[in-house]
């Protein structure tokens, strides 16, 4: 828990930010300057993935003072440099929820969480942010505390064999709430079993989520920084975008109507 990581005047500007878009107009797909509007599923509200385009406010979370340390302890050791996966700010009304997922038992590389000989092996590490109050019936994070050292699979958990299972943190057996106040931000891996509570109360709950990876894992959705962005960045911040620039031959040039229709698998 990092209470009252992010400031009130960093919280306005980002709030402001959000007021100045009609979430009902917002058609996933549909791009906001280099911010992509997107959704994972029905149920947990719309994504503003790509964030960090989305303005100095963004920018300097990047590698904001109040978790890198942390984060870096846990994931840059011997080869691996620190990246950002994943990047969105994430608008959930009424309703709304994401259903458990993750846990130890999973063989999936981001959910590596082990000490090698007091070194750390962390796959990947979630910074969340609240951007206002998310107490009871706003639909708090929920996590299995030990989750992520599981050999099982929770019960209640979406697999191949239950595909259809939606289960929210009201119902899963096991599941801890994790209240916050504005401001404060919650660092977990992102092998711990979790999800939320269903937000029962009318309104929006706000959250950044930053995900922090190995550079060999990174990034899910592999959005390249624009130029723009490149500029205004440190040589340290434009390290955690982009660990590895992709290479061309001299005078190749590369647009994104090359990769259209390219099909991808998401996890
Ligand atoms: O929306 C939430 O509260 C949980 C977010 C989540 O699943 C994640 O950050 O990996
Ligand atoms: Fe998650």
């Amino acid at each position: 828990m990092l209470r009252g990581a992010l400031r009130p005047d960093r919280l306005e500007r980002i709030n402001a930010w959000i007021d100045s878009h009609d979430l009902d107009s917002l058609q996933p797909g549909q791009w906001i300057g280099d911010v992509e509007v997107h959704r994972y599923g029905s149920k947990d509200g719309v994504n503003f993935q790509n964030i960090i385009e989305g303005g100095p406010v963004f920018e300097e979370l990047i590698d904001h003072a109040a978790w890198i340390d942390q984060v870096r302890r846990y994931i840059e050791v011997d080869d691996h440099w620190l990246s950002i996966e994943e990047n969105f700010l994430n608008v959930r009304e009424s309703g709304g929820y994401i259903p458990i997922h993750s846990g130890g038992q999973l063989v999936r590389f981001t959910s590596d969480f082990r000490n090698s000989a007091g070194r750390w092996a962390v796959g990947q590490i979630n910074i969340l942010m609240a951007l206002n109050d998310i107490g009871e019936g706003d639909g708090p994070t929920t996590v299995v505390p030990g989750g992520h050292k599981s050999h099982e699979d929770h019960p209640q958990r979406k697999t191949a064999w239950n595909p259809d299972r939606q289960t929210s943190g009201a119902e899963a057996v096991g599941m801890v709430q994790v209240p916050l106040k504005a401001g404060d931000a919650l660092m977990f891996t992102d092998a711990i079993t979790h999800g939320s509570m269903p937000r029962t109360n009318p309104g929006q709950r706000r959250v950044l989520i930053y995900r922090y990876a190995p550079h060999l894992l990174a990034n899910r959705f592999h959005y390249l920084p624009s130029p723009e962005l490149l500029a205004r960045l440190t040589p340290e911040r434009r390290r955690l975008v982009m660990s590895v620039p992709p290479r061309f031959r001299p005078g190749r040039a590369v647009t994104g109507a090359d990769f259209e229709g390219f099909e991808w698998r998401q996890t």
